[in-house]
């Protein structure tokens, strides 16, 4: 079994009856969606939050039950993946392009787990390239000023056509050497009147559950 789907399983145990779960995004999360769906079928009680159209059919297939925002409270627990993860916990996310709604669940959620196999441990980061999620309209100038900041911001084609993310805007690529303030960077970019969200999840993660070499190792504040 590889180190993501280890983690992923590890942090199932974490869901207990009656919670109101949210449901991150990204291939080691699938790992987790599906060690939960067993769950489910066994009889566990509880409903989950999609953070992405690809999260929400998975889950549904998984025969996981789904509700949303309209008609919850309060969401007990988030379970996401991350792209990379510093020592104090900061994250930079959105490798997957579900950066926004991630962040919105993530941030709801009483407490977040991310799950991840131990590559995606950084002394800093920035190795990754920082996604932003822009309004379409005038990108060309808000990327100007991105770029102001340091980086080089390119903007995310797939199949050869310009993603276009689950919430209708698009997605920047921002290359910067190594970002040593995310919390400063992250402050700096949301100014910007384009820039609906960055991937930048600064203290935000309260454990990181990681799996190296088939072992399961707890990162937490
Ligand atoms: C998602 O998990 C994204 O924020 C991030 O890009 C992705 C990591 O994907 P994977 O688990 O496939 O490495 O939450």
């Amino acid at each position: 079994m590889e180190d993501k789907q280890i983690a992923a399983e590890a942090s199932v145990k974490y869901i207990r009856d009656g919670m109101i779960v949210g449901l991150g995004s990204g291939s080691t999360v699938n790992y987790m969606l599906r060690k939960l769906g067993e769950r489910v079928q066994q009889g566990l009680q509880i409903k989950g939050i999609p953070t992405s159209v690809k999260t929400e059919k998975l889950a549904k297939e998984l025969g996981i039950p789904l509700t949303d925002f309209s008609k919850i409270q309060q969401i007990d627990l988030a379970i996401d993946g991350a792209d990379e993860v510093d020592s104090s916990l900061n994250l930079l996310k959105g490798g997957g392009g579900s950066l926004v709604r991630e962040k919105i669940v993530d941030q709801a959620a009483d407490e977040l787990i991310i799950i991840a196999d131990s590559s995606k441990v950084k002394s800093v980061l920035g190795n990754f390239p920082l996604p932003v999620e822009v309004v379409p309209f005038g990108y060309e100038k808000t990327m100007e000023y991105i770029a102001a900041f340091g980086c080089t911001p390119e903007l995310r084609e797939k199949d050869g056509r310009v993603f276009i993310s689950d919430n209708g805007n698009y997605i920047l690529d921002c290359k910067f050497d190594l970002i040593e303030n995310p919390v400063t960077l992250h402050e700096q970019l949301k100014s910007l009147t384009g820039v609906v969200e960055t991937g930048l999840f600064p203290e935000m993660a309260s454990k990181v559950i990681l799996a190296r070499e088939g072992k399961v190792e707890i990162l937490s504040k």
